[in-house]
């Protein structure tokens, strides 16, 4: 772990939060605010998986757990979502609660923020727009289920999530569950490889996840060890944590439901920022619920690790 970490705080800088603490399109959460003036160890959480990405209640259950369990853990949770035009990291419950039941409340990507904030609108950042957040508030560590990839016939809709050159552009350490494969993993890697991310699975096995089971068939290039990290790239590290085995059960189901998703998406010509959500939820259609109770305990899984990084990191740096 110690080894894990002093390549974390070699290749991870965090902006200086002074500016965008005067800056009026952000508010930092005043526990979010003093845990960073402390040296604590902070967790960014993103929303768009609350406003897009899960059906209420369970967004706001999930997102209430998720921000306990980083409490449990040490850490202070800082969820990031975009509130009547406004940036804000780290929420209230009833701030989430107001992003969980919105019929209106926008996906944010670094494309969408401009808009929306010009707009005075509302919204969940998806992993894109909460890493530029959170490196604006200096936070070095992120937690999410599961980032945006290379689509599936993505080599031709040149449908390529801007999560992954995000990734290569703002030096945050993103915790996930690899990529789902309503994606292409084996082109998401290439893609995350130009980008010149660091990809790392955490854990026993070399294995990229891919969500829903432990196992895509593509092995993460675990760069850890070699020279070029000391050189304080200005770009992102991806952690891949495998879905925990009990909960990786269902995967051959879920597989079949994304197929059918997929081939739907298509019949039905969704397109852009729409594919994935509408992916996700007729998964769970498909599968009666079980790809969002495997979606909840992955990210519970993460949650864990991603504070012990945290944790590890900020005890590091004192
Ligand atoms: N994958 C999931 N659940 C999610 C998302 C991805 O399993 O909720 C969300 C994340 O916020 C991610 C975004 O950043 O979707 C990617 O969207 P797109 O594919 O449109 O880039
Ligand atoms: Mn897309």
């Amino acid at each position: 772990m110690w080894k894990f970490v002093t390549f974390l705080r070699r290749n991870i800088t965090t902006s200086s939060c002074r500016r965008c603490k005067q800056d009026s399109l952000f508010t930092i959460h005043p526990h979010v605010k003093e845990a960073l003036a402390d040296h604590k160890p902070v967790v960014a959480l993103e929303s768009t998986i609350i406003t897009h990405g899960m059906p209420y209640p369970y967004n706001f259950s999930t997102a209430k757990e998720v921000e306990a369990i980083v409490r449990a853990e040490g850490a202070i949770p800082a969820t990031v979502g975009i509130l009547e035009g406004r940036i804000h990291v780290g929420l209230s419950t009833d701030e989430l609660d107001f992003l969980a039941q919105s019929k209106t409340a926008q996906k944010v990507s670094r494309r969408d923020l401009p808009y929306v904030i010009s707009q005075g609108l509302s919204g969940g950042t998806t992993v894109s727009g909460t890493m530029i957040a959170a490196h604006k508030a200096g936070i070095p560590v992120f937690v999410t289920g599961g980032i945006g990839g290379v689509h599936r016939d993505g080599e031709n809709t040149l449908d390529v999530s801007a999560d992954l050159t995000e990734l290569g552009r703002t030096p945050i350490a993103v915790v996930s569950a690899g990529v789902k494969s309503i994606l292409d993993i084996g082109r998401t890697l290439e893609f995350l490889e130009t980008q010149g991310v660091c990809v790392a699975t955490y854990g026993d096995s070399k294995s990229f996840p891919a969500f829903f089971s432990q196992k895509s068939g593509f092995d993460s290039p675990f760069h850890v060890s070699t020279s070029t990290l000391s050189l304080g790239l200005q770009s992102g590290l991806l952690f891949a944590v495998p879905i925990p085995e009990e909960h990786a059960a269902t995967g051959q189901q879920i597989e079949e439901a994304i197929q059918t998703a997929v081939a739907e998406a298509s019949l039905k010509g969704v397109m852009g920022r729409d594919v994935t959500p509408f992916i996700l939820q007729r998964v769970n259609e498909l599968t009666k619920g079980k790809s969002l109770q495997a979606n909840i305990a992955l990210i519970h899984n993460n949650a864990k690790v991603g504070s012990w990084i945290a944790c590890a990191l900020a005890e590091r740096s004192e």
